[in-house]
């Protein structure tokens, strides 16, 4: 049994996680009306990563008998012009998530939550992934500039992402 602080702070970050699916969906519509279908594509994946993120936090919630509360979604709008600007902004909210799921951990610590420190430590390890992912894009950006052929081949390149559900993977 999770303690109400827990689960409060638990369902909070439930909703982020939605918040988070509905960045890259409008990351997406926004990349496939300038013509970057495979940034449109790759960001349609992460959607249904953070929808599975937050799946495994509503089962997590349901097997512990916690009362689940579903919030209103936050509304995400980009205001960027470029690929670049998009995955930056993609890349801050991740280490903002990074952060938040820090702050559950040490809470969980606190209360002495064994069950939901250790349940945290996937999603502690899988920001790690996803900053470093959205970081090498980045990069990738950078080196390229506004070299459209360049552009054109990562572009491509992204296009080739498919969905693995993440908490399926060891
Ligand atoms: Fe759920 O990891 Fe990104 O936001």
């Amino acid at each position: 049994m999770i303690s109400k602080k827990m689960t409060k702070a638990l369902n909070g970050q439930l909703n982020k996680e939605y918040h988070s699916a509905y960045i890259y969906l409008g990351l997406s519509a926004w990349a496939s009306e300038k013509g970057y279908n495979g940034c449109a594509s790759w960001f349609m994946v992460q959607y249904q990563e953070e929808v599975a993120h937050g799946m495994k936090l509503f089962n997590y919630l349901d097997e512990q008998g916690a009362s689940i509360e579903l919030k209103d979604i936050k509304a995400f709008n980009f205001a960027g012009t470029t690929l670049l600007e998009a995955f930056e902004e993609a890349f801050a909210h991740e280490q903002k998530m990074t952060g938040w799921l820090n702050e559950l951990s040490d809470l969980a610590m606190k209360e002495k939550d064994h069950a939901t420190y250790n349940m945290l430590q996937w999603y502690v390890m899988e920001q790690v992934e996803e900053e470093a992912l959205f970081s090498d894009i980045i990069d990738k950006m950078k080196l390229i500039g506004d070299n459209g052929n360049g552009l054109y081949n990562l572009d491509k390149e992204l296009g080739q992402r498919t969905f693995v559900d993440p908490t399926t993977q060891a």
